[in-house]
């Protein structure tokens, strides 16, 4: 087996230590961080939320992995970062209200940290009205919004119209993503840039930033 399918492994059965290893492995044997993200622990993720869906595994097995995952995406952190042009600005970040999924999310930061953004992630299950608080008090210029279900995903409206109660909409680019969020959802809410995935978000952030 490959030590890439090895991390997928065990991130599925939530073994963290053994996961941080095997990262720190494959890192030595000269694997880039993309393909330990993309061909190891993300594998490993996306087969967990297909046994999850199918009732195969449930909710602590989800987390356990989880908890994996997030060992081993913190040791890619520093390779994750871009060599590109640094860009300067501030990127307030989180889950929407109601949502407690965050691995997409922390990428999404370590991503646009990368990038040379200052990020300040208020976590998960962030009321509408705190991402424009925080985005105000510490003049973000993006406000960078994560939903995983659909249940949550109209809570982005919530954070758009709060911008505009507050009379910040124009000051501030409203960013969106997470698996049910789409380009046409994004037009429906008024939001300003969709992107599917951390790294795409990171670059769209950069750009405005520049
Ligand atoms: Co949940 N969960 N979960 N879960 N979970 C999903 C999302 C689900 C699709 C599983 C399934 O049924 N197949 C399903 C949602 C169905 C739906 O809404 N249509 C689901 C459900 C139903 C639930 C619960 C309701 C289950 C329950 O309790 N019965 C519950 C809800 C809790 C809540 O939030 N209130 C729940 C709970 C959990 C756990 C806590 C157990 C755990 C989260 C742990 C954690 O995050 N710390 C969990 C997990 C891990 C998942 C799955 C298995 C994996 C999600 C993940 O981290 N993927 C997921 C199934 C799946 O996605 N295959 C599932 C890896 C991550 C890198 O991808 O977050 O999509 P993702 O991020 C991507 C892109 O979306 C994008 O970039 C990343 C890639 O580069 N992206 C952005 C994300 N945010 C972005 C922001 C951007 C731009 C791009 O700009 C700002």
């Amino acid at each position: 087996m490959s030590i890439l399918n090895e991390i997928s492994e065990n991130l599925q059965m939530g073994k963290a230590k053994v996961v941080k290893e095997l990262v720190n492995q494959a890192i030595a044997e000269g694997y880039s961080a993309e393909a330990i993200l993309k061909d190891g622990l993300l594998l490993g993720m996306g087969i967990i939320g297909e046994k999850f869906k199918k009732d195969e595994v449930y909710v602590p097995d989800v987390l356990i992995a989880a908890r994996a995952m997030n060992a081993g995406t913190e040791i890619l952190k520093p390779l994750l970062a871009s060599s590109g042009v640094k860009a300067a600005g501030k990127v307030v970040l989180g889950t929407v209200a109601g949502d407690l999924h965050d691995i997409g999310k922390n990428l999404v930061r370590m991503m646009m940290e990368g990038k040379g953004l200052e990020v300040i992630d208020l976590g998960v299950d962030v009321p509408a009205q705190k991402f424009i608080d925080v985005a105000v008090q510490e003049n973000a210029q993006i406000i960078a919004c994560s939903a995983l279900l659909t249940t949550t995903m109209g809570e982005i409206e919530n954070v758009v119209k709060a911008a505009v109660d507050s009379g910040v909409r124009d000051k501030v680019t409203i960013m969106i993503g997470g698996a049910p969020v789409t380009q046409s959802f994004c037009e429906k809410v008024g939001a300003d840039i969709y992107t599917p995935d951390a790294a795409s978000a990171a670059d769209a952030a950069a750009k405005v930033c520049a």
